[in-house]
């Protein structure tokens, strides 16, 4: 009952003139009416402003569908090669703007609307944000989407229904305080429920062996558990075409509804415990990034929708294919991280297990469909599993990486006869006490391909963190530097710079980013410069707006915005921008006449809940806040603001309003970085170490516009090699230790004045991401950054030449590369005859 009937059934073509699929001002206001009245149930004298929100949803997703079913069924009738990117995190931002933008009817619904005596900003406004990602990594797959299916790539995002997203961040009296996201609370209209494509997932018990019926000796699992996955698909539109691609996302449910058996027996609330224990598992995102931390839920999520995905993978090849031969050459799998790196062992166990391929071919199948990219140097995010937990949860999956282990091994011992510590370094499982699973290494050997997201990352990879595998199978490795999508985070952010810049040189940017470099004709043109200037202006000035609304700052909109908006991380260095702070305050101080260039510092991001120095970093951020905003010396020189709650849709407001853009992490630490395009695009220009992508953005805008400093990874290595002592900079640098002593004083918290004290003890004693060596340098490149935004002119020109020479990091540009190095996959048009007349 769950496949398509294709004969007898004759059902008249849906035409484009229709109510639900028309383009018109005119047709547009009829649907949105309708809408409102049959799906909402509201007129006007009864509806909210969320009802009209949900009115326009439903009426672009019946435009949508016209597009998403044509794709679905063009990728179905010719039998395309699919991309089915996985990934346990798409943080989507906003949907109805973005489809707005991508359909091409942004300006007609704003018309609709308008003559229906409503605003099109403020229904935008209403939508909760899908916050299913921590950071980057989310993003990078929702950017990839947007950019898969502009580029016509027959693609499937799979990944987790999270029922709650990334926590709400607040700040309540200068700390952190998380809040439930409860973004599915109101519906989510963007969203289809595919019950008829539900699948079974299994979890624990053991295996045994047996006999099948031609005395093939087999496998098989007996689980203790069983949890169904139901598929929640959202479309994903290409920008300006036909192709709407599927974002599938699982959501887990018990497999009876209810117990019987124990309800009989009159336990009333045991009989629904099944349920509960199993919708846990895609009940609550995992708030921690560039972390692992080994919890059994977390390892149930990674295997519920891998193996969710593997199976609806399965059904979609076999309804086409008889046998699996041409699997590999129809299906590509990227694994974003090791998170869903268990896929590997998951496609062995349905071909051998299920679907009876002998293990070479079931291999040879496995290692041609899997790429792996890795997003981390840090070795505390690099995933391990306890061997004991795999055991009780993944008993066959363990057999299976046992296996692939062992067949690996002698591989190794073949190349590198004799090297023991070699095969103790490659080999799957770590020994030596606790025995762990490193699911690094079962990406690296089950993969065609290995990419880092950066050039650096990439080289780092090489030469240290999967050294010995690249020394095996060095022609796995390829770089694929990240990217962005220009439709969010230009056309849809900074429609003013948007529109300017379509003025001067034509749209073609949107889908081909590298003609931005046409601007840079415009760099030392007054009129041009003189309206690049005031949109930046116009930006900033919202953005005032917005945080005496929310912060209850007064922020001066001629200072310089010097912003810092990521993840709370140590190794991101927040703090070393708070010792440049102190440092500026110290000076005033001294000298309160003393000449300053005014700034405001920005900070926004999320700190993992149990995290507690990131935590206390968001604590120092609105201590110095309070003292700095409100001393008389100071003179509204300098303001702090940390903005809480930072978010796809923030960043779409505070890029644009950007001067300078801090990307101060430790050199190597930093895989790539996707802000610091965000920032740049937008104009901003960058205060930024020798880390990830900063270095390519500095060789594309030049070094002339790019604020460099600090160590490079290399000197990092060597300085730590030698032995770093942070003392030795405390005592020798009279600035450096005036700004520590004032947070030691305790005056920025007199309430509490031990309650920086880690804070301090942390970089006296160990300093681990280098503060105090990067701090002269830092200090020394911010009071060029001063210096040089007094000259305002040459400010603008450095800006627009960060703009006109970001082509290279379209995330359009990374997809291409993807395809062509990894995917093997090739773009096919939706042709939808009557969308064309439409636009006319
Ligand atoms: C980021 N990683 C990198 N991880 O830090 C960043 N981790 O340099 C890079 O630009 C970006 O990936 C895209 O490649 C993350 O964002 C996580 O969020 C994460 C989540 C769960 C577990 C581990």
């Amino acid at each position: 009952s769950d496949q398509p009937i294709q004969s007898n059934v004759c059902l008249p073509e849906i035409k484009v003139e229709d109510d639900r699929t028309g383009m018109t001002v005119e047709t547009l206001k009829r649907a949105f009416a309708d809408n409102l009245y049959y799906i909402q149930g509201k007129n006007e004298f009864l509806a909210t402003p969320y009802d009209y929100y949900m009115a326009l949803a439903y009426t672009v997703r019946d435009r949508l569908l016209h597009r998403w079913i044509n794709t679905a069924t063009t990728y179905l009738q010719k039998e395309v090669k699919t991309v089915y990117y996985l990934s346990a995190e798409f943080l989507m931002g906003r949907q109805l703007s973005n489809n707005l933008l991508n359909l091409n009817m942004y300006d007609r619904v704003c018309q609709a609307l308008e003559e229906s005596g409503l605003k099109l900003d403020d229904l935008i406004a209403l939508e909760p944000e899908p916050g299913l990602g921590n950071g980057g990594l989310g993003r990078l797959a929702a950017c990839f989407l947007d950019s898969l299916a502009t580029l016509e790539i027959p693609a499937v995002g799979y990944g987790i229904r999270y029922e709650f997203g990334i926590f709400d961040q607040r700040i309540e009296e200068g700390a952190q305080v998380e809040h439930p996201d409860k973004w599915l609370r109101f519906g989510n209209p963007w969203e289809i429920r595919r019950p008829e494509l539900t699948v079974t997932v299994k979890l624990g018990g053991h295996t045994e062996g047996y006999h099948d019926e031609k005395g093939q000796y087999r496998v098989r699992w007996i689980p203790d558990r069983k949890v169904l996955g139901t598929p929640y698909d959202t479309p994903v539109p290409g920008y300006h075409n036909n192709t709407v691609n599927s974002l599938r996302l699982w959501r887990a449910g018990a497999s009876e509804e209810f117990n019987f058996q124990v309800f009989d027996s009159g336990d009333y609330s045991g009989a629904v415990t099944d349920k509960i224990f199993s919708e846990n598992i895609s009940k609550v995102l995992y708030p921690n990034d560039n972390t692992s931390q080994g919890q059994q839920l977390r390892l149930e999520q990674q295997y519920f929708f891998v193996s969710c995905s593997l199976q609806d993978i399965i059904n979609t090849y076999r309804r086409t294919h008889r046998n699996f031969d041409q699997f590999h050459e129809k299906v590509a799998i990227q694994l974003n991280d090791t998170h869903p790196s268990i896929g590997i062992a998951e496609l062995m166990r349905l071909l051998i297990d299920k679907y009876k391929l002998g293990w070479n071919r079931a291999w040879y199948i496995t290692k041609h469909t899997f790429g792996y990219t890795n997003h981390t140097l840090l070795s505390e995010a690099l995933e391990r599993w306890h061997v004991r937990l795999f055991e009780r949860l993944l008993p066959r999956h363990l057999e299976i990486i046992y296996e692939i282990n062992h067949r690996f091994l002698e591989q190794v011992k073949v190349k590198y006869p004799g090297d023991g510590e070699r095969l103790q370094r490659m080999s799957l499982i770590e020994e030596g006490g606790e025995k762990f699973v490193r699911m690094a290494h079962l990406a690296c050997v089950g993969s065609h391909s290995i990419n880092g997201v950066a050039a650096l990352h990439t080289e780092l990879l090489k030469e240290r963190v999967l050294h010995d595998f690249y020394e095996m199978f060095p022609e796995r490795f390829n770089n694929k530097t990240n990217g962005i999508t220009p439709r969010r985070w230009l056309l849809l952010s900074n429609p003013q710079l948007s529109n300017l810049i379509t003025e001067k040189i034509g749209d073609s940017w949107v889908t081909h980013l590298q003609d931005l470099q046409k601007l840079e004709a415009f760099a030392d043109d007054p009129e041009f410069r003189q309206r690049f200037a005031t949109i930046k202006q116009q930006h900033k000035q919202e953005l005032v707006d917005y945080i005496l609304l929310f912060n209850d700052v007064e922020v001066d909109p001629n200072s310089l915005f010097d912003v810092q908006v990521k993840r709370l991380h140590e190794y991101k260095r927040q703090l070393l921008d708070v010792l440049y702070i102190i440092t500026l305050y110290n000076r005033i101080k001294r000298n309160p006449g003393i000449e300053i260039l005014p700034r405001t510092f920005i900070f926004a991001g999320k700190a993992a809940p149990g995290y507690y120095m990131a935590k206390l970093v968001i604590r120092l951020i609105n201590a110095v806040a309070k003292v700095v905003n409100n001393d008389p010396d100071v003179a509204g020189r300098i303001k702090v603001v940390f903005m809480e709650g930072f978010s796809v849709s923030l960043g779409q407001k505070i890029y644009p309003a950007a001067n300078l853009s801090e990307q101060i992490s430790m050199a190597g630490k930093e895989a790539s970085g996707t802000g610091n395009m965000k920032f740049a695009l937008n104009g901003a220009l960058t205060i930024g170490t020798l880390d990830g992508a900063n270095i390519e953005i500095r060789e594309a805008v030049g070094a002339d516009n790019f604020f460099l400093f600090g160590l490079t990874a290399q000197e990092v290595y060597d300085l730590k090699s030698r032995g770093y002592n942070p003392m030795d900079y405390y005592h020798s640098n009279a600035q450096l230790k005036e700004v520590i002593d004032r947070i030691a004083s305790g005056e920025f918290c007199p309430e509490h004045p031990d309650l920086f004290k880690p804070i301090v003890d942390s970089l006296l004693y160990k300093d681990e991401y280098l503060l105090f060596a990067d701090y002269q340098s830092y200090i020394d490149c911010q009071d060029r950054v001063s210096h040089a935004y007094r000259d305002q002119e040459n400010w603008i020109r450095m800006s627009i030449l960060n703009t006109a020479r970001t082509g290279k990091f379209s995330s359009d540009r990374t997809i291409r590369e993807y395809c062509q190095d990894i995917w093997q996959v090739e773009p096919i048009t939706i042709d939808i005859e009557e969308y064309v007349q439409e636009e006319a």
